[in-house]
């Protein structure tokens, strides 16, 4: 048993001791003083690891699942992304999941719906399309799109001759926790769409007026699309005016537009600029955030280990580890998609924020000749 003198057990094992242990273990109870250090620790104490997932490294398994399982039988045809420490939860981070979905040309899949929430970040192909409560949305390389906690959905690839991937994000592991999941399978398999595609980005995809006439009862965005071209002008529109945050550069929340809050009620996600060469300061906080490298390339510095990224890479940021970002490119600017179950943190009163303010803000690296990826080359 762990000692320490702060009030906390110290209480020595003895086999009258262990006897009184198995006792309580047969009648469904327990010692707390045996886990109290475990249950209650001084500060978060995540399972999940840092890591950095290399798309180069990966796109080739992604493309070979392509032919060894159809959509039909695999449901949905993904590579997940399983952090060391979150097996048992097929979690990236946290209680965060991520995966990469592949489609083939002219595949498509049959409509479901599920308690847990997703979104998707567009990799690469032409003609990706999902239809969510009837609303055609088709997305390009970097779009972002949502498909909310109980939403039907369905998705596809319209193109001849490329295949679509994109990144799923999903709460999953947190939904599965909380013994909240619900799976269903649409009663005629498909969606009847309506004759417009991307509908929600019609209405409220403006960014400065909501339509005046309409209700919305619902705690996630209307908007379910959000294009990559406009997010990329709002971010270097902002970059004219503001040096952003020291510690993640321009960064802009997607948000629901009707409250300016987060897209879903349990996912949040930004997209991050950082101006060629800049390199930030390191912070941490509670919440679990993925990241996708949407452009150009750098490194973060994560619990002290150095991650080298380029674009399609993933990397995590376990809750409460110090993090900050470079921008390796002194030409280019470098924009980062992520993320991160902050809406859980706030909603309950749990989200914590502390600067790193030693040695100028920037952590120390362990081992800076071998930059640290915990996926094997
Ligand atoms: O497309 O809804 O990667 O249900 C994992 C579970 C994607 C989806 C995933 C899912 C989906």
């Amino acid at each position: 048993m762990r000692e320490d003198i702060l009030g906390r057990s110290r209480v020595e094992d003895t086999d009258e001791l262990v006897q009184f242990y198995r006792r309580l273990e047969t009648m469904g109870a327990g010692a707390l003083w045996t886990v109290a250090n475990d249950i209650e620790p001084w500060y978060p104490q995540p399972k999940s690891v840092p890591m950095l997932w290399r798309y180069e490294q990966l796109r080739p398994s992604v493309l070979e699942s392509a032919s060894l399982v159809s959509g039909d039988d695999a449901g949905r045809r993904v590579v997940m992304l399983v952090n060391d420490g979150r097996k048992e939860l097929s979690a990236a981070v946290g209680l965060l999941y991520t995966g990469l979905q592949i489609m083939n040309p002219g595949e498509s899949m049959t409509a479901h719906r599920h308690a847990a929430s997703a979104l998707r970040f567009v990799i690469e192909g032409e003609g990706a399309w999902t239809i969510v409560d009837g609303d055609r949305l088709e997305a390009g390389a970097r779009d972002f799109l949502i498909t909310p906690s109980g939403t039907w959905h369905e998705h596809g690839n319209d193109s001849a001759s490329s295949p679509v991937i994109w990144q799923d994000g999903l709460d999953i592991p947190l939904v599965n926790t909380l013994d909240a999941n619900f799976y269903a399978v649409h009663p005629e398999l498909h969606q009847q769409p309506g004759k417009v595609v991307n509908t929600s980005l019609r209405e409220y995809g403006s960014g400065i007026l909501t339509p005046a006439d309409r209700g919305w009862s619902k705690r996630y965005s209307p908007l379910l699309a959000y294009p990559w071209e406009r997010t990329y002008e709002a971010l270097l529109a902002r970059a004219e005016v503001s040096d952003g945050s020291p510690y993640d550069g321009i960064i802009m929340e997607y948000v629901n537009p009707l409250t300016g809050g987060s897209v879903m009620p349990t996912m949040g996600a930004h997209m991050q600029l950082l101006r060629p060469g800049q390199a930030t300061l390191a912070h941490r906080h509670t919440g679990s955030v993925i990241y996708h490298v949407a452009k150009g390339c750098g490194h973060s510095i994560i619990g002290g280990q150095r991650f080298d990224w380029q674009e399609n890479d993933i990397f995590c940021v376990p809750s409460w580890a110090w993090h900050e970002h470079a921008n390796d490119d002194d030409r280019n600017d470098a924009c980062l998609f992520s993320f991160n179950d902050f809406p859980v943190m706030h909603a309950l009163d749990l989200y914590q924020e502390a600067a790193y303010t030693d040695n100028h803000g920037h952590q120390t690296v362990e081992d800076t000749l071998e930059p640290a990826t915990t996926v094997q080359q």
